[in-house]
């Protein structure tokens, strides 16, 4: 097994229902070391090339406006990015962070702790964390530059 970098986001429902302590309570135990953290404003461009692979989902408008902080705006458009290292990191966090659908997440993980599918349908569930070693290359060369990881 080898030592890896994920990116996980605390998403604006997150951020809004001031979940982002408990959130990196949970990542800190599952026992990786947290190596960058900051505020960011996603633009457009930031939100869309995320996403990028989600572009023909038929959920990928409302996608766009939630990462933007379209849906939680009593908050502006607010994202806490952290990358977190350690050995299997990308898959264990994803276990940490559980299934997609808040609803049919494992009670113990994160989503399942504390998402929610909103009355719309939209999957408001906490966080992001990269789903394999190429999400996970790509997506911390969008958010952070080399000398912003203290590893
Ligand atoms: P992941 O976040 O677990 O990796 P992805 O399939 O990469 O899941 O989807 C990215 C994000 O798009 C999800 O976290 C969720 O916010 C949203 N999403 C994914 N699938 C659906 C869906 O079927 N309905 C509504 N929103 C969805
Ligand atoms: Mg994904």
């Amino acid at each position: 097994m080898a030592i890896e970098k994920t990116l996980i986001l605390i998403k604006p429902d997150g951020i809004s229902r001031k979940l982002s302590g408990l959130t990196i309570d949970r990542l800190d135990h599952a026992g990786f070391e947290m190596i960058g953290a900051k505020v960011v404003s996603v633009s457009d461009e930031l939100a869309h090339k995320h996403y990028i692979e989600l572009k023909d989902e038929p959920f990928f408008e409302p996608l766009m406006k939630f990462i933007q902080g379209g849906f939680h705006n009593n908050y502006k458009n607010k994202v806490l990015a952290l990358v977190y290292q350690g050995e299997n990191a990308i898959e264990e966090i994803r276990k940490t962070v559980g299934a997609t659908n808040p609803e049919e997440a494992d009670p113990t993980t994160i989503r399942g702790s504390f998402g929610r599918v909103a009355t719309k349908g939209h999957y408001e569930n906490v966080v992001h964390a990269s789903g394999n070693a190429k999400d996970a290359a790509r997506e911390l060369a969008l958010w952070f530059k080399p000398e912003e990881l203290l590893d």
